[in-house]
């Protein structure tokens, strides 16, 4: 924040709102179903609630796609209802911060409308504009200004053909990209930013923020995909991105006292860049979300393109992240949000080791330095979900995929890979109870209840001593309570070990010592522990330590402290 570091000990709950708690029975989660579940946020232990887009948007991207910043949804409710919840929040000690999706609006955006009208319109810089290719035709093949891919699949220019142009939308057509080269956008953004400050909010998620400088000279890039260029060096982490992060700092938070946090969601983010975003004294973020230890299973063709994790690359990953960010800047710490898969089938055996195997890599990540995110259902273990065919799915994403990849793949093979690594997994409705659509609404779900609610729902962990909820509940108190946690130093400790995870963290006299095996087998380790408390374990009975010798059972994972 401006004023201070408390969101050092401070942990966030990620909402998506679609997805979390429908009170008025239409199917779709809203904020008056965040209101009723305060409770099962406040009981967790969490500081922070970042709510994911719920300003008014046609949907094409499940409200990444913005066409009014300064309203809410109706079908998430009203700014009466957003006021309430605000309300509810601080009154209960937590903080809100909102989701800030200023790359692209909806195309909907009246700037957008404004913009696509004429080609000499006021608003026409707003976005990006561009004649045909020189010596193609409008709309002829390969005429796009640049070669690039989209995100979403398909080229990154659509023609309107209205005036003749093409605009630049790095996701869906329906989301055009700002131009921030344009001072007036600038201005926008910042005031809209201010007044979302002034009705009370706690700060904001940046989405794809290092995504808004450009190389202004676009320039095609290296060919891929469905003859498609890669043209990530020249969108991302641009030339202006850092100014344009001070400047926002200084025009939105420099004259406001207060507790706030800001994070920039960054894809392809590096190590070097982060400490610039997150060093305080440059007056940017407080810090960033990186993709690195999210992208070690994918593939040469990319996220669909899934192949199997190996823990020691997670080790060297995050463990890297630490070391190079540990003096000067900050991290962020998570394995799943909306667009990824659930973390403990990604990372985890949701299968044999459900609970062990969820526990185990909630320890890894809360014990780290930086600043905790959980997923919304992470804290109930929830996994991926059982999607029968390309009909369950809702993803603009995995559907763009699967109609593009059918022509050349087999069906069954792509739904496989969407199965693994696609969005939808993170979507499905939060499990409440065992009730009908597990508790989220009276009505029919906009997307399928994973039929694991069963057994797998939140009410049911409540008042078991050894639920996942109750695990989390005991991190997130480390957190607030041991100085070493939210303070402390980190040294990675069994750096070749292929399994176990471990590392020291110091502070002042105290050491916490972290281990986990995140493996399926047995693993014998040489660790001393002797003089060391055992804090908190995800086992009942471990095993007890003999001269300097440990075995951990599958997934077990130990934090010990010495002081
Ligand atoms: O999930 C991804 C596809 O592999 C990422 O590339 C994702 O699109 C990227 O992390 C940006 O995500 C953010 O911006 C997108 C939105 O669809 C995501 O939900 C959001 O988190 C466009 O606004």
């Amino acid at each position: 924040s401006t004023t201070s570091s408390w969101w050092k000990s401070a942990v966030v709950y990620q909402v998506y709102p679609r997805s979390f708690a429908d009170s008025d029975g239409d199917g779709i989660g809203d904020l008056r179903g965040i209101r009723a579940r305060l409770d099962h946020l406040q009981r967790l232990g969490i500081d922070v609630l970042w709510l994911s887009p719920i300003y008014r948007s046609p949907q094409a991207d499940n409200g990444y796609d913005i066409s009014d910043y300064q309203d809410i949804d109706p079908t998430f409710g009203t700014l009466k209802d957003f006021d309430d919840l605000l309300a509810d929040v601080h009154e209960r000690g937590m903080k809100l911060v909102m989701d800030l999706v200023v790359n692209h609006t909806s195309d909907e955006h009246p700037w957008f409308v404004e913009s696509r009208s004429s080609t000499d319109n006021p608003k026409r810089d707003w976005y990006w504009w561009r004649p045909a290719r020189d010596g193609f035709a409008p709309g002829a093949p390969g005429a796009e200004p640049t070669n690039w891919e989209s995100f979403f699949s398909g080229p990154t220019w659509t023609l309107d053909e209205e005036t003749g142009e093409y605009y630049l939308h790095l996701f869906d057509p329906k989301q055009p990209d700002l131009n921030w080269e344009n001072p007036e956008v600038r201005q926008a953004v910042f005031a809209m930013m201010r007044w979302w400050l002034d009705r009370g909010v706690d700060g904001f998620r940046m989405d794809v923020i290092n995504l808004i400088s450009k190389n202004t000279n676009l320039p095609d890039g290296p060919v891929g995909n469905a003859g498609l260029g890669d043209g990530f060096a020249h969108y991302a982490n641009g030339p202006r991105v850092h100014e344009f992060m001070q400047e926002m700092r200084r025009e939105v938070f420099a004259d406001r006292p207060g507790d706030y946090l800001t994070v920039g969601e960054m894809p392809g983010v590096t190590w070097q860049d982060a400490v610039l975003f997150t060093d305080p004294s440059r007056g940017e973020l407080d810090m960033v979300f990186q993709f690195e230890h999210v992208n070690l299973d994918h593939g040469p063709g990319g996220k669909f393109d899934p192949r199997p994790l190996q823990v020691s690359d997670l080790k060297a990953s995050l463990g890297r992240w630490q070391r190079e960010l540990g003096p000067t800047g900050w991290n962020s710490l998570y394995l799943g949000n909306h667009d990824q898969p659930r973390s403990v089938s990604r990372f985890g055996d949701d299968r044999a080791h459900w609970r062990e195997s969820a526990t185990a890599l909630a320890t890894v990540l809360h014990l780290h330095r930086g600043t905790p995110y959980i997923y919304q259902g992470e804290e109930i273990g929830m996994t991926n979900a059982p999607f029968a065919s390309v009909e369950d799915l809702r993803d603009i994403e995995s559907l763009n995929h699967y109609r593009e990849a059918v022509v050349t793949q087999d069906a069954e093979h792509v739904m496989t890979a969407i199965r693994h690594i696609g969005r939808d997994n993170a979507r499905t409705p939060v499990q409440w109870d065992d009730g009908p659509q597990a508790g989220f609404t009276a009505g029919s779900p906009w997307i399928g209840v994973n039929p694991n609610h069963a057994w797998l729902n939140a009410t049911a962990q409540y008042d078991d001593p050894r639920s996942i909820y109750c695990y989390y509940q005991h991190l997130i108190g480390l957190r607030h309570n041991l100085p070493v946690v939210a303070h402390g130093d980190f040294t990675m400790l069994l750096d070749d070990h292929p399994a176990v995870y471990a590392y020291e963290r110091h502070h002042d006299e105290t050491t916490l010592l972290v281990m986990a095996n995140l493996a399926s087998e047995h693993a014998d380790i040489e660790l001393d522990v002797t003089s060391a408390e055992l804090l908190l374990s995800n086992t009942e009975t471990g095993t007890p330590p003999k001269e300097g010798r440990l075995s951990l059972a599958p997934w077990e994972a130990r934090i010990y402290l010495s002081t």
